[in-house]
């Protein structure tokens, strides 16, 4: 079977609510040595845009999106050992803390994002979703964390992002932490607009902005 065909079937069980079939999908991806990574972008990611969209144009409704969001978990399943083990021997980078915001339960996207912070050589502590404004900086505390990541997906639980950054300003912390913000409704202008360090677009992205966002603040440190 032809790699794009592969990724082709991955993004159809997505929008079919197919599990066996991505499942099927993801077990070639790894049988046939192709890069897990562009399954996700060229499948999952793909499928799950077109499952928003049709949602809402309320084509479809909640339970056809919850279904979508178990066939993505269960590929990544498959997936995800692959993915860790090709990232296995990177020296360490850093430390991160991230989780979804109060309020959201969105946590597929920023899942990922934890997964490749990994494989890139960060220690990563995955708050997981709807996680309360003061629980980010007290395990950022307890972890010694050089960043804070805040997921939002909703465009009501995109100010959990700022109140992060509030607390830390209330707190002295703000230069203590770097903060990151992603998920659908953010962009670098509402990054730049609440004072967060760095923004990422994909999860590829993240891993680009935190590792230059690390690298910049060792600098300063050493002059
Ligand atoms: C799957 C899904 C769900 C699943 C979530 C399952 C799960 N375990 O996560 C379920 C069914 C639970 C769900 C529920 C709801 N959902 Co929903 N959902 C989606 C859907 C279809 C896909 C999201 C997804 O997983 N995308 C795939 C991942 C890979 O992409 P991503 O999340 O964007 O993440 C990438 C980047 O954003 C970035 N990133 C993400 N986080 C972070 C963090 C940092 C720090 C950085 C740097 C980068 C970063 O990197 C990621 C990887 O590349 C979206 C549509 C969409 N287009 O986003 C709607 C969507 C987000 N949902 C929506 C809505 C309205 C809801 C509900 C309110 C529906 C309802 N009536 O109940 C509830 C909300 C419940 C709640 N309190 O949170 C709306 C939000 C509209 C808005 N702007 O406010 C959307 C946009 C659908 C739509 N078009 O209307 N949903």
């Amino acid at each position: 079977m032809e790699k794009e065909e592969i990724f082709e079937d991955l993004f159809r069980a997505i929008i079919d609510l197919d599990e066996s079939k991505g499942r099927e999908a993801a077990n070639l991806i790894i049988e046939e040595k192709l890069d897990p990574l562009e399954g996700i972008g060229k499948g999952l990611s793909k499928g799950m845009e077109v499952i928003g969209e049709r949602f809402e144009k309320l084509e479809i409704y909640l339970p056809e999106l919850i279904m979508a969001g178990d066939v993505f978990n269960a590929a990544m399943e498959i997936l995800e050992p692959e993915i860790l083990a090709r990232g296995k021997s990177v020296a360490k980078k850093g430390t991160i803390v991230i989780g979804t915001a109060k309020g959201d339960i969105h946590e597929i996207g920023k899942d990922i994002v934890a997964m490749l912070l990994k494989t890139a050589g960060f220690e990563v502590y995955n708050l997981g979703k709807d996680v309360p404004t003061p629980t980010f900086l007290q395990e950022a505390e307890r972890a010694k964390a050089d960043i804070i990541g805040v997921s939002a997906l909703l465009t009501t639980t995109l100010l959990g992002q700022k109140d992060l950054i509030d607390l830390l300003k209330e707190t002295g912390k703000r230069s203590r932490y770097i903060v990151m913000v992603g998920g659908g409704p953010t962009s670098q202008d509402w990054a730049d607009k609440i004072g967060a360090d760095g923004h990422g677009r994909t999860a590829k992205e993240a891993v680009s902005v935190a590792l230059k966002l690390i690298s910049k603040r060792r600098e300063r440190r050493n002059d």
